[in-house]
C-alpha cells in the first residue's frame, strides 16, 4: 500500500514529565516515587537520575520551537502529579499547575494540539508511602488529582489520556521491582493493576461530569508468537499474551479479566467486587496504543510468574533495548484490536526505537539511519492497517527528545532530536528531518 494518509490523520510526538522536565522539586513540587527510586543507589544504570534531564521545565519554549520546526500538529506530554499536588492529595501547588498552563497556552499559540496524559508512572512519594496503587484509595486520589487538572486546563484541552502503560507500572514496579516503587510482590501486583483501572474509570467519569473533551487510556501491546507448535510453548505463549496484551484491555472493554490470570498468579489472584467492572468499562473515546516490538516465546517454568521466555530470532534486527524490529507485528496487533475489541478509534501514542547515535557531524547532521528506517517501516505498517479497515487516527513518535529512559538512565536514546546533556543543545536528527517530511506530505514521503 502506498499513498497519503487520511486528510484528518494527526501527526505528533510524545514525551513524559519525569523523563524530560528536570527540576522535579522546583517551585513547591513534592517528590515522586520515581525521584526517590532514582536517588536510591543501584536502581538506575550509572546511578543517574532526572534532576536535570532535558531541562524542559525551563526550556519548554525552545522545545515548542523545535516542535514547530518538525511541523508537529500535536504534542503528547504528561503532568507530574506531585508538582500539582505535592502530597498527592489536598493542597494544590499553584506554581506547578501554572507550568502546565503556560505549556498548554504556548502549544496552542504555536498551532500544536496539547495531548496530556495524567499519569505516566511518577506517583507522588507521599501516596507511595500510603501503599501506592496497591491501596484501593489510590483510585480516588487519582480522580481527585484529575479533577484539579481538568478544572485548570479543561477549557483548552480536547484530548486527555488517563494512564500510560499500566502494564509497565505493575510489571516493572510490583512484579520485578526494576521500576518505582521497586516491589516484588505477586500479591500486590493484581491489586495495583485493578486500582489503576479503577482510577482510570473514576477519572473518565469525572471528565464526563465536570469537563469536556475526549478521553482515552494508553496501553502497550506486544504480539506474542510461539517458538514452536509444542503444546507447552503454545500454552506459555497464551499466558504471555494474557499477561501483557489482555490483562488491561479485557476488563476495560469486556468487563472481566482473562482466565489465564489465575494460572499466572495462582492463590495471589483475588476475587474483585463485581461492581468495580462497571467503573472500569466506563466508555472511552479512543484507545492509545504504544507499540515497539513483538516477542517469540517458549515454555520456561523458571520464568515466574508467566512461565514463558523470549527467544531471540536469528537474522532479525534488534534495537539497543533488545527489542526486535518487526513492523508487520504492528499491522497485526492493530487488526487484532479491531477483531477482539471492536471499532475503537486508535491513536498510536508511542512508537520508536533506541539506537546508538553518532554525535552531530561538522554540518550539524546526526545520521541515525536505523531509526529513520524503523519509522519508515512502522508508518508503512500503520498505513497498511488503515487500508485493512482499522480506524487509526493519528501517530505520536516516541520520543520528541532523547531523555531519561527510566532504569536505563540516559544511555538509550529514542529522540527525533538529540540532546547534548552538557550544553542542553538540541539537534534534529535525520530521523526527525524524515518525520518532518512525512508530516508535511501527509505520508507521501514514506514512498520517496
Ligand atoms: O520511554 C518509555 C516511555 O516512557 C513509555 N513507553 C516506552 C518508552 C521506551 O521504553
Amino acid at each position: 500500500m502506498s499513498g497519503a494518509f487520511p486528510d484528518e490523520f494527526l501527526w505528533g510526538a510524545a514525551t513524559s514529565a519525569y523523563q524530560i522536565e528536570g527540576s522535579p522539586l522546583a517551585d513547591g513540587a513534592g517528590p515522586s516515587n520515581w525521584h526517590v527510586f532514582a536517588h536510591t543507589p543501584g536502581c538506575i544504570a550509572g546511578n543517574e537520575n532526572a534532576d536535570v534531564a532535558c531541562d524542559h521545565y525551563h526550556r519548554w519554549r525552545e522545545d515548542i520551537a523545535v516542535m514547530r520546526e518538525l511541523g508537529l500538529q500535536s504534542y503528547r506530554f504528561s503532568l507530574s502529579w506531585s508538582r500539582v499536588l505535592p502530597e498527592g492529595t489536598g493542597r494544590v501547588n499553584r506554581p506547578g499547575l501554572d507550568f502546565y498552563d503556560r505549556l498548554v497556552d504556548g502549544l496552542l499559540a504555536a498551532g500544536i494540539e496539547p495531548w496530556p496524559t495524567l499519569f505516566h508512572w511518577d506517583l507522588p512519594q507521599a501516596l507511595d508511602e500510603r501503599g501506592g496503587w496497591a491501596n484501593r484509595d489510590c483510585a480516588e486520589w487519582f480522580a481527585d488529582y484529575a479533577r484539579v487538572v481538568f478544572a485548570r486546563l479543561g477549557d483548552r484541552v480536547d484530548h486527555w489520556m488517563t494512564l500510560n502503560e499500566p502494564w509497565v507500572v505493575v510489571d516493572g514496579g510490583y512484579v520485578f521491582g526494576v521500576h518505582a516503587p521497586g516491589k516484588r510482590d505477586l500479591a500486590l501486583a493484581p491489586l495495583a493493576a485493578h486500582n489503576l483501572l479503577r482510577g482510570h474509570g473514576l477519572a473518565v467519569r469525572c471528565l464526563r461530569a465536570e469537563a469536556r473533551g475526549q478521553v482515552g487510556i494508553v496501553v502497550n501491546l506486544e504480539p506474542k508468537d510461539a517458538d514452536s507448535d509444542w503444546p507447552a510453548d503454545l500454552e506459555a505463549t497464551r499466558r504471555a499474551d494474557a499477561y501483557m496484551n489482555r490483562w488491561y484491555l479485557d476488563p476495560l472493554v469486556k468487563g472481566r479479566y482473562p482466565d489465564e490470570m489465575r494460572d499466572i498468579f495462582g492463590a495471589n489472584w483475588p476475587t474483585f467486587p463485581a461492581d468495580d467492572f462497571k467503573l472500569i468499562t466506563e466508555p472511552i473515546d479512543f484507545l492509545g496504543l504504544n507499540y515497539y516490538t513483538r516477542s517469540v516465546n517458549r515454555a520456561d517454568a523458571a520464568a515466574r510468574p508467566v512461565g514463558a521466555s523470549p527467544v531471540r530470532q536469528d537474522g532479525a534486527v534488534y534495537t539497543e533495548t533488545g527489542w526486535e524490529v518487526r513492523p508487520g507485528s504492528l499491522r497485526e496487533v492493530l487488526g487484532w484490536i479491531k477483531s477482539r475489541y471492536g471499532d475503537l478509534p486508535i491513536y498510536i501514542t508511542e512508537n520508536g526505537a533506541a539506537f546508538a547515535d553518532p554525535s552531530p557531524d561538522q554540518g550539524g547532521r546526526v545520521a541515525d539511519r536505523p531509526r529513520l528506517d524503523y519509522f519508515r517501516g512502522h508508518l508503512q505498517a500503520v498505513r497498511d492497517a488503515i487500508a485493512d479497515g482499522v480506524d487509526v487516527r493519528g501517530y505520536f513518535a516516541w520520543s520528541l527528545l532523547d531523555n531519561f529512559e527510566w532504569a536505563c538512565g540516559y544511555e538509550k536514546t529514542f529522540g527525533l532530536v538529540q540532546v547534548d546533556y552538557a550544553t542542553q543543545e538540541r539537534t534534529i536528527k535525520d530521523s526527525g528531518r524524515f518525520y518532518r517530511d512525512v508530516i508535511a506530505s501527509n505520508g507521501l514521503a514514506l514512498d520517496a
